[in-house]
């Protein structure tokens, strides 16, 4: 399902209201994936602490985000600006692409609870598409 002209002025747009909070979004989306679906627990045994709030989960949440900013600023050319963490992701992580869109379901859903003005049904149906665009890139280079 391809971006419309229309989805990524609407995805630039809502990202200029929301990006100032993107590491608030990114530690909520991140600690509701790991509760909610606990089974995306395993691939990060190794922290320390897995619940909502702790350090690690706001330590990653932020580095999601950014990497969300950077496909935002590239988003005419997704595949490319993916492409190195879908290789990090399938080679060196192993992360089963499912996975990938519990997450990206996770962020349109604190979209929605931080946001609720803005969380307009077109900005819901941009984002969502944009992500799931994300989504399918980051499974891109897996096989
Ligand atoms: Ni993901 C590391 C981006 C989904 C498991 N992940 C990263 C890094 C970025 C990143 C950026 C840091 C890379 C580096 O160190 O160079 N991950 C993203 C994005 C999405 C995503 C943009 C989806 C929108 N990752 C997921 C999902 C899982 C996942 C759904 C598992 C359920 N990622 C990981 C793991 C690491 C990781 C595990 C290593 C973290 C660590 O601390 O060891």
């Amino acid at each position: 399902m391809s971006l419309t002209a229309k989805d990524i002025s609407v995805v630039k747009g809502l990202w200029a209201k929301i990006s100032s909070k993107a590491d608030d979004i990114g530690a909520e989306a991140l600690g509701r994936m790991l509760t909610v679906y606990p089974q995306t627990k395993t691939y990060f045994a190794h922290w320390a602490d897995l619940s909502p709030g702790s350090a690690p989960v706001k330590k990653h949440g932020k580095t999601i985000m950014a990497a969300v900013g950077d496909a935002v600023s590239k988003i005419e050319d997704l595949p490319g600006a993916m492409s190195q963490l879908s290789e990090l992701h399938a080679y060196k992580l192993r992360v089963d692409p499912a996975n990938f869109k519990i997450l990206a379901h996770n962020i349109i859903v604190v979209v929605g609870m931080l946001f609720p003005g803005d969380f307009t049904p077109e900005a819901h149906v941009s984002l969502d598409k944009f992500l799931q665009n994300v989504a399918w890139c980051l499974a891109e280079r897996y096989r």
